[in-house]
């Protein structure tokens, strides 16, 4: 894959080459997206939908191009089910205040499940606290996968909504959501998709996957930070109200009252990130450049690498070991005496290896629990990494590990 095409890859981190393995937490960009900021502040940063400049206009068709551009990546029906946010967390919150205000009253239940990271379990705590609704979560199996009969035991006349991550951001599982899926609709009941850690990964496509709605970020997929979006089908999203009122988003102001604009500028308020679209969009292009199938071998071949090498390190403990893995491992070290070596201290050492991999709760604190363990050590791969940024991941991990035990 092309690493030359991120000039971040040539950076050095405490006098070593830099080995990025937190591509989970965020992606780095290629010279594509980075030029394409640039571009569009050196020749046409301008307000969009409002003027009737040349600036404007132009403003105003990179952003509906990148709009389109979105819907066909993702395969939506129509680019008005293409909502701009800043990211899977304002998608999340959007969707639980409007989903909320239109479909959820006092005792309906809503269901998500064990992995979820935070931005897919605080809002819904928050609708749940305003409208006095219950929270329900899908456990995980003995094998960190979800228990999908206990599921089928959750759903009842009362659930609302259910929303689950597509894959796990700590346990780099991927949730069987085709099956949730079926399942919920035959009970009548709506889904959403925290595609967060899915999309960059693997190819999407909402029609045929049928989810109500998809949250994601566009910082994850070689994008720039502060963009996201929320794809919703076109019957629920004009059922639902605004979240945010101003700007665009409206048809008419009186004194007497507001109407609406129609989708998807309806869930628009306020001057939308136009510079971010237009970059996601080179995002877009630059994943579609080299495909989805070589995307998708490549990082399965590379996690699958890095489970096998990780596994041979004496200590180790790989959580979902053997488990199917979209470009993320979780993993602990214990010593002989079976103690834990904190994940912090690893973290530090990888660090001072020029390594980056996180460390912690990952903002999945309910599933760290589950884990009986106060964090993990956690790499994740981009489709710019290669078996040379793994073996230099061992070789660092081996090391620490002798320092520490
Ligand atoms: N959902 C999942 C599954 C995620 O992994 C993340 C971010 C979010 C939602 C929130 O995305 P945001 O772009 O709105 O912040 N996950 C991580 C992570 O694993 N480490 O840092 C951020």
């Amino acid at each position: 894959m092309k690493r030359e095409d991120f000039p971040i890859l040539k950076e050095q981190v405490h006098k070593r080459p830099l080995v990025y393995l937190d591509n989970a937490a965020t992606s780095q960009k290629p010279q594509a997206v980075i030029d394409a900021i640039s571009e569009a502040y050196c020749h046409w940063n301008s307000n969009i939908h409002r003027g009737v400049h040349h600036l404007s206009q132009v403003a105003t068709m990179k952003h509906e191009e990148a709009r389109k551009a979105v819907a066909a990546f993702i395969g939506a029906k129509s680019s008005d089910e293409i909502i701009f946010t800043k990211g899977t967390t304002d998608s999340l919150n959007a969707l639980a205040f409007s989903f909320g205000e239109a479909c959820i009253h006092e005792g309906d239940e809503i269901i998500v499940s064990a992995v979820e990271h935070h931005s897919n379990i605080v809002p819904w705590q928050m609708l749940c606290a305003r409208k006095k609704a219950v929270l329900r979560h899908i456990p995980l199996r003995e094998d960190k996968t979800l228990d999908i009969e206990a599921f089928k035991g959750l759903l009842n006349e009362k659930t609302k909504l259910v929303s689950v991550a597509h894959v796990s951001n700590v346990l780099g599982t991927i949730n069987p959501v085709e099956e949730i899926i079926r399942i919920a609709h035959a009970g009548g009941v709506p889904v959403c998709i925290d595609g967060a850690q899915s999309v960059p990964h693997m190819h999407m496509d909402v029609q045929a996957l049928d989810c109500d709605f998809l949250a994601f970020s566009g910082h994850k997929m070689y994008g720039p930070t502060g963009i996201g979006v929320l794809y919703g089908k076109r019957e629920w999203l004009e059922k639902l109200p605004p979240h945010e009122g101003g700007g665009e988003m409206i048809d008419h102001v009186r004194w007497s009252g507001t109407t609406y604009n129609e989708l998807p500028f309806k869930f628009e308020a306020g001057t939308p990130n136009f510079v971010g679209s237009y970059a996601l969009h080179k995002a877009i292009e630059y994943i579609q450049s080299i495909g989805w199938e070589a995307v998708e071998a490549h990082e399965r071949e590379l996690t699958a690498y890095c489970e096998e090498r990780l596994a041979g390190i004496e200590g180790v403990h790989i959580y979902a070991a053997g488990i199917p893995k979209a470009g993320v491992i979780s993993f602990n070290v214990f010593t002989d005496h079976q103690s834990l070596i904190h994940p912090f201290d690893i973290g530090t050492l990888l660090d001072q290896q020029g390594v980056a991999a996180r460390t912690g709760h990952h903002c999945a604190e309910p599933l760290i629990d589950d884990l009986g363990v106060p964090g993990t050590v956690r790499v994740s791969f981009g489709l710019y990494n290669d078996k040379s940024d793994v073996d230099a991941f061992i070789a660092a991990l081996e090391r620490a590990v002798q320092m520490l035990s």
